[in-house]
């Protein structure tokens, strides 16, 4: 058997809005919430301040004025976010080429090569980037990225949790089963309907049960509530497309709450092609699932990640359900790879 990984994955602290702090000492220790300062649209992000009042990401800028009146906003500095996030990527590369982004404030690294223990690792690289940027991040270190992903969130903020090889098997057995990726609210109500909680409840179906009641998701959770997860950290450049998907929890039947949705994911998308897509865009993707299962896309060629591009597809994929409501939309975009670029006579 090959030694354990070292695999970290860091997470910035509510990272666009401790910037704001940052360059603007007089709301330190104040409520501050980023972005919709035009009073309609979104919180891109809210401070530990202000999540104490229940604000939070994606949240619309009316509600979070009702639970938090004093709540300051600022308006959203990507070139300042972009920067600083670039700093901590060279901060990253100082110890590893194995780095995997995936969204400006968050990254694997593959520290399997070091002989330092990976928790002292993290502690260094997290000192070095307050250093540095003046900014908090937090830390898991595990064996793998799956563990290391839900170890960053255990701490947060300014904090870190090493998961080492042999304390999987209880820190995987006491897990809450909606920690896992790819269980969100529509599973976890299946799986309490199975008496399940933790991940140590999950184990105690066989792959089989598992495969017949939920098909390949079955098969995922099997895996996925062991800690097993061989996925590499990969700074791939060869990726062909890039996409996000939103499965809704009730089906819905309604072209403005669809519309706002999109916008929601079109903003995941744009910040995972900020952190990961090196190559040109080559052209829009919308899909919707409907209510019956069946699928369709929409498509259109060019590169601007603009909403009122996606909007047409939403509409044109929307006019091909004919009235069916929709249980998933997803949303992204196609790459140029090296096969479209031209020959070199
Ligand atoms: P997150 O890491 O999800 O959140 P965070 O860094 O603000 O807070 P935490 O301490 O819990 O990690 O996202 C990173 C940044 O991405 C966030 O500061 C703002 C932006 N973002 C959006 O613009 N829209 C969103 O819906 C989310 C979730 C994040
Ligand atoms: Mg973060």
């Amino acid at each position: 058997m090959p030694p354990p990984r070292k695999i970290i994955h860091i997470d910035m602290d509510c990272f666009y809005a401790a910037i704001e702090v940052r360059d603007d000492p007089s709301l330190k220790g104040k409520p501050v919430g980023v972005g919709g300062s035009s009073g309609r649209g979104v919180l891109t992000t809210a401070n530990y301040e202000a999540r104490k009042f229940g604000c939070h990401s994606a949240m619309p800028v009316f509600m979070a004025r009702q639970l938090c009146p004093e709540i300051i906003l600022t308006p959203v500095r990507f070139d300042v976010y972009r920067e600083a996030s670039r700093q901590v990527r060279a901060i990253f590369a100082r110890y590893t080429d194995l780095i995997e982004p995936l969204s400006l404030d968050e990254a694997y690294l593959d520290l399997s090569h070091r002989s330092e223990s990976g928790a002292a690792l993290a502690r260094e690289i997290r000192k070095a980037i307050f250093t540095e940027t003046g900014l908090t991040a937090s830390a898991g270190i595990a064996p793998n990225k799956m563990i290391a992903k839900v170890a960053s969130d255990w701490n947060k903020p300014d904090g870190q949790l090493e998961v080492r090889p042999d304390e999987v098997p209880s820190f995987m057995r006491g897990l809450r089963v909606g920690k896992l990726h790819g269980v969100g609210k529509r599973g976890r109500e299946s799986l309490t309907k199975m008496g399940v909680t933790t991940c140590g409840d999950l184990q105690k179906f066989t792959k089989f049960e598992l495969a017949d009641r939920f098909g390949k998701w079955g098969l995922e959770l099997y895996e996925r509530s062991r800690g097993n997860d061989n996925r590499p950290v990969s700074n791939d450049r060869t990726r062909k497309s890039l996409s996000k998907e939103h499965t809704f929890s009730e089906n819905i039947h309604d072209f403005d709450w669809l519309t706002d949705v999109m916008r929601k994911v079109l903003g995941e998308v744009r910040s995972s092609v900020e952190a990961k897509v090196e190559q040109d865009i080559k052209s829009r993707v919308i899909k919707l699932k409907f209510e019956d299962f069946t699928t369709t896309t929409a498509e259109k060629a060019g590169s601007e990640l603009d909403e009122k591009a996606y909007l047409d597809l939403l509409k044109l994929a929307w006019d091909r359900g004919q009235g069916k409501a929709v249980r998933l939309l997803g949303l992204g975009v196609k790459l140029a790879t090296e096969e479209d670029q031209p020959e070199l006579l």
